[in-house]
């Protein structure tokens, strides 16, 4: 059985075939379309897996926002320039005609790193640094989705009060912080306008300003952490997305977590399957195992 996986996320759109021993084959990728409309979506998406889905038998996706029954509801309209709605399934469906099933991103990508793990780990949290940023959380080897999907949201908790407002109506989000998006609106006089991925470069070039939005992205994500240990007492805590998995960031994660007291330390590590944990996640939840 072959899957054709596919992972939506703000910035860029990834589609792969899955073997059933999980292997990666002929990945594609293309730019997120920042449109309002849900035609630009559905016109990319086909694009994407156009030369793919003749060899599938079934359609995973992994995609940002709340994903229930089927359709994508933004929690963050801002991350897809404006969408809010999309009905992800039928989409599909109508696109491929192959029976197709649908999971937030990070969720899916907690289960593929769920996966990847050594045994005797039950308790895990899943968190991507990239356009925005999300979580994933499995409890007693369960991937928790909520009653309506809005499980594991992380991104959506409280890192300032007085922060920049963040694109769910909410004041003081972690995403509007910390995230790749959150990063670029901070930057002011010369590096305004610039993206997260610049911002990097900046920083290792000794960039005072550009150094100082990358340690107040790993000093939120930081706390983030000590407060999900408090609420899960979880094993483990991978992290991945284009920001998390970026060089140097994951040890400033770790020293700012360092400064918060011994019972709220837990292991980091990296997403071990890095960029693809979104398109494996989903591949593996369509394989039916339960979760
Ligand atoms: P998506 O959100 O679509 O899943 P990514 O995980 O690639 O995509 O995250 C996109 C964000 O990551 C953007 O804000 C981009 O500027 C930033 N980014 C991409 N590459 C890098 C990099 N090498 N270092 C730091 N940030 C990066
Ligand atoms: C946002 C939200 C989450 C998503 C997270 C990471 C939307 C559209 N998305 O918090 O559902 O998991 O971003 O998404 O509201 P990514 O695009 O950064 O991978
Ligand atoms: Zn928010």
């Amino acid at each position: 059985m072959t899957t054709l996986a596919i992972d939506i996320g703000g910035t860029k759109l990834a589609a792969a075939l899955v073997s059933t021993d999980l292997r990666i084959h002929e990945r594609r990728e293309l730019p997120t379309p920042a449109s309002k409309t849900p035609d630009a979506l559905r016109d990319a998406l086909n694009e994407l897996v156009s030369p793919l889905k003749a060899q599938a038998q079934r359609v995973a996706i992994a995609s940002t926002g709340i994903i229930h029954e089927g359709t994508l509801l933004a929690i963050n309209p801002q991350n897809l320039g404006g969408l809010m709605h999309f009905p992800l399934v039928q989409t599909l469906e109508a696109i491929t005609g192959l029976p197709t099933q649908a999971v937030n991103d990070a969720q899916a990508a907690a289960w593929a790193e769920y996966h990847a793990l050594a045994d005797g780990i039950s308790d895990m949290v899943f968190i991507t640094v990239s356009t925005g940023v999300g979580g994933g959380v499995v409890s007693s080897g369960k991937l928790q989705t909520g009653t309506g999907g809005l499980a594991g949201h992380l991104g959506h908790t409280l890192a300032d009060p007085n922060g920049p407002v963040c694109g769910c109506g909410r004041r003081g989000c972690v995403e509007a912080i910390a995230s790749g998006r959150g990063i670029s609106a901070a930057a002011q006089g010369d590096l305004a306008g610039c993206d997260a991925k610049t911002i990097f470069a900046r920083a290792a070039d000794g960039h005072e300003q550009a150094r100082l939005l990358v340690q107040s992205s790993a000093r939120v994500l930081a706390r983030l952490i000590a407060d999900v240990k408090a609420i899960t007492d979880c094993q483990r805590v991978v992290i991945g997305g284009s920001v998390g998995l970026a060089e140097g960031y994951l040890a400033q994660v770790r020293h700012w977590l360092a400064q918060e007291p011994g019972i709220y330390h837990v292991e980091l590590s990296a997403a071990h399957y890095r960029n693809d944990a979104g398109l494996l996640g989903a591949a593996l939840l369509a394989t039916g195992e339960k979760s």
